[in-house]
């Protein structure tokens, strides 16, 4: 399944989805044909211009799995982590869909329901398929997802078809039995449990059955990979090939979750996870012209709100149960800010590819030589969505990594961290909040923000990452943009990038 969390488990794969992917469509939408595009423009992971502006939310009605991953235990459960495979209320799919319905009253710019978990979708059909069931009578504008390992893939793509589910994402972290081996102890097939090299065998064949028959159908696939140092990075890409081949929409390498607190197998034989770098570099190895996913949160199974942030606590049964709605006119709400979200979103694609004026033709003996350009900057962004820079350095609970360079600034991951401005500035093991931060953000050389300290700006500067909240309220490619183009003019770009002092 998808990775997502309940309330208490550990950590799975990756990502509301169990492998999490949907990619970053910003640039491509206008290459999408008609239907792909009303699909994939208010999906909040299958495009990573939506994820600016929508929101989704995970039902956690699907406790058993039909496998055992080395990376989850979903009996651990922490009401500050978001991972895969936890959640902190279990529902029945009756209040689910009653849960979903107050989510959508509440925030307008939900559009999507996903189901991730805490387990794997597939192995509890009953409880999923009656969930998508009821809400799509009852809010036939939000749109339904699943993510699942794909074991019991084959057997119900006619009845997710029956329902227009129009995503699915697999978790694919194999296509050879021999490194599916060591991802997979054991899986429950055919009434038995099968072990080892023959166990993934048969998962991996389901899933490539899976993911060919939905693609057949027209479903939009998206396939979660789990990054696992020395156990399948090299192998990802050879994954991205084959999923790609066989016409998935979008890839989504998502990094290792594995603490031993966790109780996972992995977590407590102390497999590590990757760096960012190490996560950067294979996600860029794969890309090649497949779409990769780069604004995955690993969400939780039971995971309300934009991307990047959970709305869950506002959201339990108990609360939910004294609230008053009037659904017509939230559904009313919901699709008049869809359609200005997109009337706006889409005018702004039509300026970016609108043809620029030619410049006057200039005869000249001797042409100069193009100048050099300078190199790529990685920059941290503290945003809030709406994609503009409009978070308070200290408020912020994540920041986007964007990459410019001449070609333009483009996301290229996200970093979690611990919030600044919270009165308690220990992280519980000598290393201050800011410390943390600092660490998270390496290799980043600014930090775009709202506003920002004193003391942290100080910090910050002395960890060689310049802070800049010139750029509040600009949207984030711009106020990039801007920000390496001064570092261009002052010659900052010609040489390498510095070496990071340590915080
Ligand atoms: Fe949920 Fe997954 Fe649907 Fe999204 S999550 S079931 S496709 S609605 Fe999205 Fe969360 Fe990453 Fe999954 S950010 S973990 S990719
Ligand atoms: Fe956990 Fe099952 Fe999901 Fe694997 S597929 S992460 S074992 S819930």
């Amino acid at each position: 399944m998808d990775l997502p969390v309940i309330g208490n488990s550990v950590p799975k794969p990756a990502g509301g989805c169990s492998a999490g992917s949907c990619g970053s469509t910003a640039g491509q939408m206008n290459g999408l044909p008609d239907d792909v595009r009303r699909k994939v423009q208010d999906h909040p992971c299958y495009s990573e211009e939506a994820h600016h502006h929508f929101a989704r939310m995970h039902a956690a009605v699907a406790p058993a799995c039909n496998i055992q991953c080395h990376y989850c235990n979903r009996k651990y459960d922490c009401a500050n982590e978001s991972r895969p495979g936890v959640v902190s209320e279990l529902l029945t799919p009756e209040q689910a869909v009653k849960k979903t319905l107050a989510v959508a009253a509440h925030i307008p710019q939900m559009s999507v329901l996903g189901i991730a978990g805490p387990g794997d979708p597939l192995a509890n059909p009953e409880r999923t398929f009656a969930t998508f069931r009821m809400l799509a009578e009852k809010a036939p504008d939000i749109k339904l997802c699943v993510s699942t390992n794909g074991l019991a893939l084959p057997a119900h793509v006619e009845e997710l078809a029956r329902h227009n589910i129009d995503h699915v994402t697999i978790t694919i972290n194999c296509v050879d039995p021999d490194v599916g081996a060591k991802i997979y102890p054991w899986i429950f097939w055919q009434n038995r449990r099968v072990f080892g090299r023959e166990a993934a065998a048969i998962l991996i064949e389901q899933q490539q059955q899976g993911l060919e028959m939905l693609v057949a159908r027209g479903v939009l696939v998206k396939v979660n990979s789990v990054m696992i140092p020395g156990v399948n990075d090299e192998h990802l890409k050879e994954v991205s090939r084959i999923v790609k081949a066989k016409g998935a929409f979008l890839h989504n390498v998502m990094p290792l979750i594995a603490e031993a607190e966790h109780g996972t197998f992995y977590g407590v034989m102390g497999q590590r996870s990757p760096t960012p770098d190490e996560l950067k570099t294979l996600q860029d190895a794969c890309e090649g012209d497949m779409n990769m996913m780069r604004h995955c949160r690993q969400c939780r199974a039971d995971a309300v709100g934009l991307l990047g942030e959970d709305r869950g606590a506002e959201f339990t049964l108990e609360k939910v149960a004294a609230m008053e709605i009037d659904h017509e006119a939230a559904m009313a709400r919901r699709l008049e800010l869809r359609a200005k979200v997109n009337a706006e979103l889409e005018a702004k694609r039509a300026r970016a590819h609108a043809p620029t004026v030619p410049a006057p033709q200039v005869v000249t003996l001797h042409r100069p030589a193009k100048t050099a350009q300078g190199r790529a900057v990685l920059m941290a962004v503290a945003s809030k969505g709406q994609g503009v820079v409009n978070e308070h350095f200290g408020h912020a609970r994540e920041f986007l990594i964007y990459e410019a360079n001449e070609a333009g600034a483009r996301l290229v991951g996200t970093r979690k961290t611990d919030l600044y401005c919270s009165g308690d500035d220990t992280c519980g093991d000598g290393e201050s909040v800011l410390e943390k931060t600092i660490r998270a953000l390496e290799g980043c050389e600014v930090v775009l923000c709202s506003r920002i300290g004193f003391e942290p700006w100080g910090k910050l500067e002395a960890a060689g990452i310049k802070p800049n909240g010139e750029h509040a309220m600009e949207p984030i490619e711009e106020a990039a943009m801007a920000v390496w183009r001064e570092m261009l003019a002052a010659g900052k770009l010609a040489q390498p990038a510095p070496e990071r002092k340590r915080a």
